[in-house]
């Protein structure tokens, strides 16, 4: 029994008089509802929306949703889903202001939704001074002129833009504010006039799984940089920024001028991985553009591609394990900056692989340089150089600064003493495969520089030294995977990557690298409970649902029967 006297805690055994049990009772109703009331604050209501539904006494449940986003009043807490496949044409966005814990997404099965602006606004979808919103699996887009896809600005921290589509709109998405923890993963940017992603302000953020492509429109209109310099992802901020980028594939190449990403502010610092970044050299865009700063940023395990620079930098960056290939410079690096770079591959740069300007700081362990062509030069640095255990594929006319053979450059600067003119053997690189074969003289070329993972995902070094390049040679000479400690590494399985991770809605993919009849996943709580089990049949792909566990770190056992891997997963809701 529930009383409202706290002072006395033997009434609750008293039986009540008549009038105590009436004001008990009406307490009791009382606390019911504001139960209720505060239940939907934590857990929110679900509101459906189908455009088509031509029903009357529409009331947004599933059984008779709302035609229109119009129709209500965005509230905190709540999730608002419309119907897969549907089409709301709007003519004035839809706003999310001073709001927080709110997810816009789909229901039922079947293509994104889509909202679609017509005539001419700002914002498609505004999201303002609010925390904790989540625009997932819609596709936004406009048929008019519209500013932007989806727009984060004022004081909003921690929202998250997540498997959407949006295109068609000057800027693709816009996050405009000091706040942090926002993020935009899988989410696809293309047919936009200026720049894909532009990051403002921020002080931190993250852009993960994404596909950009075909922005910088305005190209079409004029080519002139100050009237088209739409970038894949622009990020501007002196609020000691800190960004994450990572796994996407941005290209550029459709469009000229600018760049796959630029980085602005004197203070910002950073991670940018994995992700495939596609130039046009010949129509002056390039790979990423870090203008200056006075803090470190890691490039690692990229394929940086085609542009007129792979990376031109006012930055000190640490660059390792990534492909520079068939741009005009690879890496440049401006006056009174440093470069570090381990372990990549330049390939068939036109112009050179590694240089800089005057003042700069240049160390270079464990590369591949590969030239071609007449003119194209390795290194051509201006600063002060530090160079060993590289390989280059070829010596000619003035291919290291101005010397023409490798024991010349040794003899008159005492660099690459342990370097190596010879073969690297890549398996194959016109198809951007740059492992390297048996013959490779690549093979234990590499001096110990930390680094414990190659661009393949294998582990680091094997069979004595590490190799210079991209890849850890790791066949033995009559062809057999070399035996490993940790035999989940072998070639079969290098492959195997789970994403999103962290995931919000517990949901998982993993790809397998290739297709198998059977494969089963184990997952196992940080306590090593197993706790669920899955087996998918004829898939590349497996899927994991952990909705309904709870958040945490979680290790997934994939045994596809020739092959088993451990992969870590994270579910994170918040
Ligand atoms: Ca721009
Ligand atoms: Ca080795």
């Amino acid at each position: 029994m529930i009383t409202s006297d706290t002072n006395n805690s033997e009434r609750h055994l008293e039986i009540p008089t008549q009038t105590e049990f009436k004001v008990s009772r009406s307490f009791i109703v009382i606390t019911i509802l504001l139960l209720v009331f505060y239940s939907s604050l934590i857990f929110g209501a679900t509101i459906y929306i189908d455009p088509t539904n031509t029903s009357s006494n529409q009331n947004g449940s599933i059984t008779n949703p709302y035609n229109s986003w119009t129709k209500f009043t965005i509230q905190s807490g709540n999730i608002y889903l419309q119907k897969a496949g549907t089409n709301f044409n709007t003519s004035t966005g839809i706003s999310i202001n001073g709001k927080t814990n709110v997810t816009l997404g789909m229901y039922g099965t079947g293509s994104k939704p889509k909202i679609t602006s017509t005539g001419s606004g700002n914002h498609i979808i505004n999201v303002s001074n609010s925390s904790n919103i989540i625009v997932k699996d819609l596709e936004i887009s406009s048929t008019g002129t519209w500013v932007s896809g989806v727009i984060i600005q004022g004081t909003a921290a921690n929202n998250q833009i997540d498997n959407c589509i949006i295109r068609k709109t000057e800027w693709g998405i816009r996050i405009i504010t000091t706040s942090g923890g926002n993020k935009v993963l899988r989410t696809t940017v293309n047919d936009i006039k200026d720049d894909g992603i532009y990051v403002k302000d921020v002080a931190n953020i993250e852009i993960g799984f994404c596909t950009i492509y075909d922005i910088n429109k305005k190209y079409l209109v004029n080519t002139n940089e100050s009237y088209s310099a739409g970038d894949g992802i622009q990020l501007a901020s002196t609020n000691n920024m800190y960004f994450n980028i990572h796994d996407n594939i941005i290209d550029h190449s459709s469009m000229g001028n600018k760049f796959c990403i630029i980085a602005w502010g004197n203070n910002y610092s950073g991670i940018i991985e994995r992700n495939t970044i596609i130039g046009a050299g010949n129509k002056n865009n390039s790979g990423i553009y870090l203008s200056p700063t006075t803090k470190t940023v890691t490039v690692r395990y990229n394929n940086i591609k085609d542009g007129n620079y792979g990376i031109y930098s006012y930055a000190r960056v640490d660059a390792y394990y990534n492909i520079f290939s068939n741009n005009k410079n690879g890496v440049h690096t401006m006056a009174g900056y440093t470069f570090n770079g381990r372990n990549n591959v330049f390939y068939n740069n036109t112009v050179s692989g590694v240089s800089s300007a005057s003042s700069t700081t240049v160390t270079l362990r464990n590369n591949i340089f590969n030239i071609s062509g007449t003119t194209s030069k390795a290194i051509k640095t201006s600063g002060s150089v530090s160079s060993n255990n590289n390989v280059f594929n070829t010596q000619r006319s003035g291919f290291i600064n101005s010397y023409s053979t490798l024991t010349a450059w040794r003899t008159a600067t005492g660099n690459d003493q342990s370097s190596v003119v010879g073969n690297p053997a890549f398996v194959n690189p016109s198809a951007q495969n740059f492992q390297i074969g048996s013959a490779s003289v690549a093979i234990n070329r590499g001096a110990n520089v930390s680094l414990v993972k190659d661009y393949y995902g294998g582990s680091v070094p094997v069979n004595g030294n590490p190799d210079a390049g991209v890849y850890e040679y790791r066949l033995t000479k009559s062809g057999e995977v070399l035996a490993e400690a940790d035999s989940l590494n072998s070639e079969a399985v290098k492959e195997m990557v789970l994403y999103p991770n962290p995931s919000i809605d517990g949901k998982f993919a993993i790809k397998l690298g290739k297709l198998y009849e059977k494969t089963e996943m184990e997952v196992f709580d940080m306590a090593g409970r197993l706790v669920k089990k899955v087996t998918v049949t004829m898939t590349a792909e497996g899927t994991l649902d952990m909705a309904t566990y709870p958040d945490g770190g979680y290790l997934i056992r994939v045994d596809t029967g020739d092959q088993k891997k451990t992969l870590k997963a994270i579910k994170n809701t918040l």
